[in-house]
């Protein structure tokens, strides 16, 4: 399968790694001249549980470059989305898929309005991965991805990139419900990616102190109530328990919004917890944790270029 990865982020990189490492043709787009010719020049190094390996891969900045593709995967940022839909645009051919991977609400429609809804499949990843430098990344969990499409169908395109993921290492299985695996996602993403962002501490972390997890349980019960609402059903019984497991499964991972901070980046702060708010205001429903997690997140955003004395005066 000819494949273009979009978004040179910890999930892009490892998405291109592994499938190609399985033979796929593989290419990865990334905006930074810089990093392109990097990784070009060293290819990847991805550090993993018990192994390290450095890998080729084929990179450019160019989309152009892009011919032929049969499914590019989004892995950019959610603020960046229409940006990477347009940038592709011009070299989809009739058949093309876009596969979205990434985190919060609204992708989809994004990238539906942009290049067409027939052509998008939404999915979730679980795989727990952080950049360490360019070209270098820790692969720190292994959870499950999963695909769909919004009409409920299972076309045999869906089956071939769950059996060409699968091969690859990647754990994928198909939902019919892609509405439900978008907000399961978004679910623990409410509830680990702030908190780890404010605290600087590990997904794992989060469940060892008394107060980390109080507030955890707290965002992800407001989140509750917004699906309940909505009528939403979501993949598992037990938001708090799964919540809490995937802290487990990806307890050396540092979240992708921590990161964000650590690197005084954006972060997804309004994809995510921003999302439950505003959801919360059109349903009139309070959901005063989640607020203040987001006024935390864009509080440490805005404070990015300020040393600490400036942060002291
Ligand atoms: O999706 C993630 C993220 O960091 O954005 C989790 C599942 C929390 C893993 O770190």
């Amino acid at each position: 399968m000819n494949i273009a990865i979009v978004g040179p982020g910890a999930i892009g990189i490892l998405f291109t790694t592994m499938l190609s490492k399985a033979g796929q043709n593989v290419c990865l787009l990334d905006h930074d001249k810089q990093r392109v010719d990097f990784i070009s020049k060293n290819g990847i190094t991805v550090d993993s549980k018990d192994k390290t390996y450095n890998y080729q891969v084929k990179i450019t900045d160019k989309a152009g470059d892009l011919q032929d593709i049969d499914l590019f995967i989004i892995c950019v940022k959610s603020y960046d989305t229409k940006d990477a839909a347009m940038s592709i645009k011009p070299v989809l051919k009739d058949s093309s898929l876009v596969l979205t991977l990434q985190n919060g609400l609204g992708n989809i429609e994004i990238i539906s309005e942009i290049l067409g809804q027939e052509r998008v499949i939404g999915g979730v990843t679980n795989q727990g991965a952080n950049v360490i430098s360019h070209g270098k990344i820790r692969h720190a969990g292994f959870g499950d991805t999963v695909i769909g499409k919004t009409d409920s169908k299972i076309p045999a395109y869906l089956r071939d990139i769950r059996e060409v993921f699968n091969k690859a290492g990647i754990p994928t299985r198909i939902s019919k419900d892609i509405r439900a695996l978008i907000w399961s996602k978004l679910i623990i993403n409410v509830g680990i990616n702030a908190l780890t962002a404010i605290t600087h501490l590990k997904n794992g972390q989060l469940l060892e102190y008394e107060g980390t997890r109080n507030i955890l349980c707290q965002a992800v019960s407001e989140a509750m109530k917004i699906v309940k609402r909505k009528r939403i059903k979501l993949i598992y019984d037990d938001a708090i328990e799964k919540t809490e497991a995937v802290c487990e499964a990806t307890a050396q991972n540092i979240s992708s919004m921590l990161q964000d901070v650590l690197k005084k980046r954006k972060t997804e702060i309004d994809y995510i917890n921003g999302a439950i708010v505003k959801q919360g205001q059109s349903l009139g429903i309070h959901t005063p944790v989640n607020s203040i997690l987001m006024d935390l997140v864009k509080s440490i955003e805005a404070s990015y270029n300020k040393t600490v004395c400036d942060k002291e005066g």
